[in-house]
Parts: structure tokens; C-alpha cells; sequence
């Protein structure tokens, strides 16, 4: 079954919007099955933002993502990649649809409210640096 990891920014948690994000996405009918809260370590960070390290923002991204606690999610159903990517919204909070999380709770591209994996594959691995197997539950979402 297709999986995905959600963070919940640190700019989103500051402003007490955890678990209305963690709402929206059990609303798309996707079943949560790990959640936890953590502050990043700059090492987990640089592992989970790798492919972006030669980008001009990858300092600042690794910055902001270990300035505060985050919320971890993993999401699972039929389609949950995409699913989550189109509740979530374009990068640019500016450029996401109306309704999106990040339109509705975005501040700008950078501190844009929430992460998606963005394809299975990435899907799988960004899992492994936050969960073990143990921690993803099994159960029947109603
Ligand atoms: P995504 O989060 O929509 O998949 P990516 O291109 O993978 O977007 O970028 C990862 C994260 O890096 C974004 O969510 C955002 O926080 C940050 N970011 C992306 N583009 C920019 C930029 O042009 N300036 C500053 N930060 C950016
Ligand atoms: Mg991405």
C-alpha cells in the first residue's frame, strides 16, 4: 500500500496549526499511521533535505526546518503521494490552489506549513529516517 511523509513546519506548529493539518489530510480519507513530534537534529535535516543541497536555499531550509519542533506523519492508502501533494498545494504558498494547506497556511515559499514526499521511492526513504517499522501502525481506517 502506497505510503507518504508529512512534516508539519516549524512555522505551522508555532502557530498551533498541527493538528488542523493532520485533519485536512485524514479528511482526504488517507489512514495515519505514525505520528510524532521532534525537533530535527541539523544531521537528520541535511539527510531529509539532500536532494536540495546544491540549491542557493539549502542553508536557510536547513535552518528553518531545525529552528523549532516539527510533527511527523505517515500517511497510507491508494494514490497517498499524490493525494497529499494536491492538498498541500504548490511550493509557493502565492501559487497554490484556494483551499490548498499551504494557500490557506503558508507565509511564503520557504515557510510554506508543511512537507509531502514527492514520489514513492522518496516516499520510502524519508520514512526511514523518521520511523522505524515498529512505529507504523496496522489497522482498518473506517
Ligand atoms: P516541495 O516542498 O513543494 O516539494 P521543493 O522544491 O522540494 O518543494 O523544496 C523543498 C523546500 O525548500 C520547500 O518546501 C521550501 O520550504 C523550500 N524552498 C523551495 N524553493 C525555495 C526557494 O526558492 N526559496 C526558499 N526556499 C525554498
Ligand atoms: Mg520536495
Amino acid at each position: 500500500m502506497e505510503k507518504s511523509l508529512v512534516l508539519v513546519k516549524p512555522d505551522a506548529v508555532a502557530r498551533g496549526l498541527s493538528g488542523t493539518i493532520v485533519s485536512r489530510l485524514e479528511n482526504t480519507g488517507l489512514k495515519l499511521i505514525a505520528l510524532k513530534m521532534l525537533h530535527m537534529s541539523q544531521a537528520l535535516a541535511e539527510r531529509h533535505y539532500a536532494p536540495h543541497k546544491e540549491r542557493p536555499f539549502f542553508n536557510n531550509l536547513i535552518k528553518f526546518i531545525t529552528s523549532g519542533p516539527i510533527v511527523a506523519a505517515v500517511f497510507e492508502g491508494d494514490n497517498a503521494v499524490s493525494t497529499i501533494r494536491t492538498a498541500m498545494g504548490a511550493t509557493d504558498p502565492a501559487k497554490a490552489d484556494a483551499g490548498s494547506i499551504r494557500r490557506d497556511f503558508g507565509l511564503d515559499i520557504e515557510h510554506n506549513a508543511v512537507h509531502g514526499s514527492d514520489s514513492v521511492q522518496t516516499a520510502e526513504h524519508e520514512i526511514s529516517l523518521f520511523f522505524g517499522e515498529n512505529e507504523l501502525m496496522n489497522y482498518v481506517r473506517k
